[in-house]
């Protein structure tokens, strides 16, 4: 069933990601599509193996996740205070390990960063936050009511900023739904002979003493790299492997059996929120495209961030 799923689409072609848009710059237009969603790999993970026809309409993806400076931007003109600043519990690397020190936070991620690098220690919540406030800086409407028990519903005919779905999320990095194990291809992280993202290499390797790397890679980057570093992927979308994980919309379940095909956002309820692509330490085969992640929403960690998406009025 898994070949001839894959053998299926394995025609489909990723040409025309884009076209021109009204849209600010650092949003990529995707048009929609049908695609094989999960991992037809021996390797896959219980909660990805199971492969599913998915179809979605055409939305707006982020070229690259939210940087430092635009979550400096927020913060400063609204006066927020993430969830790591409120609760001290964002976790960092301090040496070798994981740590929660009380004062990690995305202004001190224990690793140096700059404007263009994209902003880590966010929890789901403060991405949330910062998708209405951009909303709302450019006139659009917020996707997403908080109601005073915590619950969040998201609004899909608001064309504002929001999160994207995991199901958009991996037909983005598949470059419209393409047949591959990483969104660089099937191999090392390289394309077109260029450097095609911050993995889990030799520079990783140098600081940690790591296995499970880019043996022969070097990216050069231990920590983060500015967003706009290494090669996008077909669609003209950076680093969607690699540098940080990205917190996506859904609840985090093993559900694949029971998802709708058309547009599908995760189930109505859960623990978790699922986060997409792998932090610059995480092992190779968390760098598959189709690998899940997850984590309690109030959480916040120096290896994740988040990316923003739009959905395209009908
Ligand atoms: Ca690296």
């Amino acid at each position: 069933m898994r070949s001839y799923l894959f053998a299926a689409f394995a025609f489909f072609v990723a040409a025309g990601c884009s076209k021109p848009a009204a849209v600010s710059g650092d949003l990529v237009f995707i048009e929609g599509g049908s695609f094989v969603m999960g991992n037809r790999y021996d390797t896959a993970d219980p909660d990805e193996s199971f492969l599913h026809k998915v179809r979605l309409g055409s939305y707006y993806f982020g070229r690259h996740e939210v940087t430092v400076g635009q979550f400096r931007e927020f913060a400063e003109k609204t006066g927020y205070v993430t969830t790591a600043e409120r609760l001290g519990n964002a976790s960092v690397f301090i040496g070798k390990k994981v740590a929660k020190p009380g004062d990690g936070s995305w202004k001190n991620p224990y690793f140096r960063q700059h404007d263009r690098h994209p902003v880590v220690c966010v929890s789901w919540w403060d991405a949330i936050a910062y998708c209405n406030w951009r909303s709302a800086e450019e006139g659009l409407d917020p996707c997403y009511e908080v109601g005073a028990d915590s619950t969040v519903i998201w609004n899909r005919e608001a064309d504002g900023y929001r999160l994207a779905t995991e199901a958009e999320w991996e037909y983005a990095g598949r470059s419209r739904g393409m047949d591959m194990k990483y969104v660089w291809g099937d191999s090392i992280p390289m394309t077109d002979g260029k450097p095609a993202g911050n993995t889990r290499d030799e520079a990783a390797h140098r600081q940690w003493g790591i296995s499970n790397y880019w043996e022969g890679y070097d990216d050069g980057y231990a920590w983060t790299a500015p967003v706009d570093t290494f090669a996008p992927n077909i669609c003209g979308i950076y680093g969607i492997s690699g540098n940080v994980y990205e917190w996506c919309w859904d609840w985090y379940s093993d559900w694949y059996e029971r998802s709708p095909s058309d547009d599908p956002a995760g189930p109505p309820s859960g623990e978790m929120r699922a986060c997409r692509d792998a932090g610059f330490g995480c092992s190779i085969y968390q760098e598959v495209v189709s690998s899940r992640g997850k984590g309690f929403p109030y959480l916040a960690f120096s290896w994740g961030g988040f990316r923003v998406a739009r959905s395209i009025p009908k």
